[in-house]
C-alpha cells in the first residue's frame, strides 16, 4: 500500500470558521481543509482519521508548553563555528551564553561541540566530549533545571552529556552516523530529533539533487522515525526536522519552507533550524553571518505560522520578543 501524504493549508487569520482545527495542538495556528496525495503528487480522497492525526497535540518534554513554539538556544562551544567563530570555544563563556538565553525566555538550550556546517572537519570524539559535558554539569550545578539538548551524531558523546544531566538528543544524522546512538536513545528513554540531511557535511553542499524535495524529505524522515523505532524508540519521543542547508540549494530550502506544514503528516513535533543561514544572506545580500537577525526572524516567523513546534535559534531574545507578538496576535481568545 503507497502511503498517502496529507498536507493541512495552514491558516492564522481570525475570526476561525467553526470547522477550524489545531495543527498539531497549536493554540494558533489552525486549518479548514487539508490535501491528500501520493508521493508521486497524484490527487488523492484523505484518510478518514488525517484531520484527527494533524490536529493531535505533540508534546516534547514534560513541562514545556505544547500549543505554541518552543525557542531552543544554540549554544555553540566550537572554535570554528560559522557564526560565532572562536570566541565560543572558551567552556566558561559557553555557560555565560546558556546563561543569558536563559534569562531571555529559551525553553530549551542546544548544546554542540562538532561544527557540522558544509565543509567541516571531524572533530574527535574525546575533545568534543570535553567541549559539551562540562557545560552540561556546569549549568546543573548551578541549578538550571532547563531542558538541555546534545546536538550530536555520536553516541559516547550524547551518553556523557545525559550523563551530565541532558535531555534529549539532537542528531542531524538523524541515526545514520553512529549505530549505537539509537540503542543509547532507546534505553534512555529520552526524545531524540531526527534531521534530514543528504550527504555528509564534507559532501553535502556538493550538488545536491532531488526530483521532489518537499516529498523526498517527508518519505526520509518516515523511513528514519521506523529505523528509530526499530531501534526500540518510542515513537512519541521522537521530534523531526526538515535540515534547512544541509545537502539543499536555496530552492530547495525555500520549497521546504513553503510546505513545512506537510511534515505534520509524520505525527511529530516539527523543528526547524534556520537561524542565520546562508540561504538567509543569498536571499537578502547580507554576507556576514552575524548581520541575518532580521532574516532569520522572518523565517521564524514563517515556521511559527505553519505550525513549526520547535524554533532552533542564536538570537533567543529577538526571536522571543517576535514570537510574543506573533502569539498575542494569532490568538483567538487574548
Ligand atoms: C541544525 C542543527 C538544524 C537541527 C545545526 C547551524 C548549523 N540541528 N544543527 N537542525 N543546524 N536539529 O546551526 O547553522 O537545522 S548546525
Amino acid at each position: 500500500m503507497t502511503r498517502l501524504l496529507h498536507w493541512p493549508e495552514p491558516r492564522t487569520d481570525l475570526p476561525r470558521p467553526p470547522g477550524a482545527r489545531a495543527v498539531a495542538g497549536s493554540a494558533h495556528v489552525w486549518f479548514e481543509r487539508l490535501r491528500a496525495m501520493d508521493a508521486a503528487r497524484a490527487p488523492a480522497s484523505p484518510a478518514l482519521d488525517a484531520a484527527d492525526r494533524l490536529a493531535a497535540s505533540r508534546p516534547v518534554l514534560p513541562g514545556l508548553p505544547a500549543d505554541r513554539p518552543l525557542v531552543m538556544g544554540i549554544v555553540n562551544v566550537t572554535p570554528d563555528s560559522f557564526s560565532d567563530g572562536g570566541e565560543a570555544f572558551a567552556r566558561a563563556d559557553a555557560v555565560t551564553r546558556a546563561r543569558a538565553q536563559l534569562d531571555a525566555g529559551a525553553d530549551i538550550l542546544d548544546i554542540g561541540g562538532e561544527s557540522t556546517r558544509p565543509g567541516a572537519a571531524d572533530v574527535p570524539v574525546a575533545e568534543e566530549i570535553a567541549r559539551t559535558a562540562p557545560v552540561i554539569a556546569a549549568l546543573r550545578a548551578a541549578g538550571i533545571a532547563t531542558p538541555i539538548s546534545i546536538d550530536t551524531r555520536k553516541a559516547v558523546v550524547a551518553a556523557a552529556a545525559l550523563r551530565e544531566g541532558a535531555d534529549m538528543v539532537n542528531d542531524v544524522a538523524a541515526l545514520t552516523h553512529d549505530p549505537e546512538l539509537g540503542p543509547l536513545v532507546a534505553e534512555a528513554g529520552v526524545p531524540l530529533c531526527l534531521m534530514h540531511a543528504q550527504g555528509t557535511p564534507q559532501t553535502m553542499q556538493i550538488g545536491p539533487r532531488y526530483d521532489d524535495v518537499l516529498v523526498e524529505v517527508f518519505l526520509w524522515l518516515a523511513e528514519r522515525m521506523r529505523a528509530a523505532e526499530a531501534h526500540g524508540i518510542d515513537r512519541a519521543k521522537l521530534i523531526v526536522d526538515p535540515g534547512i542547508g544541509f545537502g539543499k540549494t536555496l530552492e530547495h530550502n525555500v520549497t521546504l519552507l513553503k510546505g513545512l506544514a506537510l511534515m505534520h503528516d509524520l505525527g511529530a513535533p516539527v523543528l526547524l533550524g534556520a537561524s542565520r543561514k546562508r540561504f538567509i544572506g543569498t536571499l537578502s545580500g547580507v554576507e556576514l553571518a552575524g548581520a541575518r537577525l532580521a532574516g532569520s526572524l522572518a523565517v521564524a516567523l514563517h515556521a511559527a505560522g505553519q505550525g513549526a513546534r520547535i524554533l532552533r535559534v542564536h538570537d533567543v531574545a529577538e526571536t522571543v520578543q517576535a514570537l510574543a507578538l506573533w502569539r498575542a496576535l494569532t490568538k483567538e481568545r487574548a
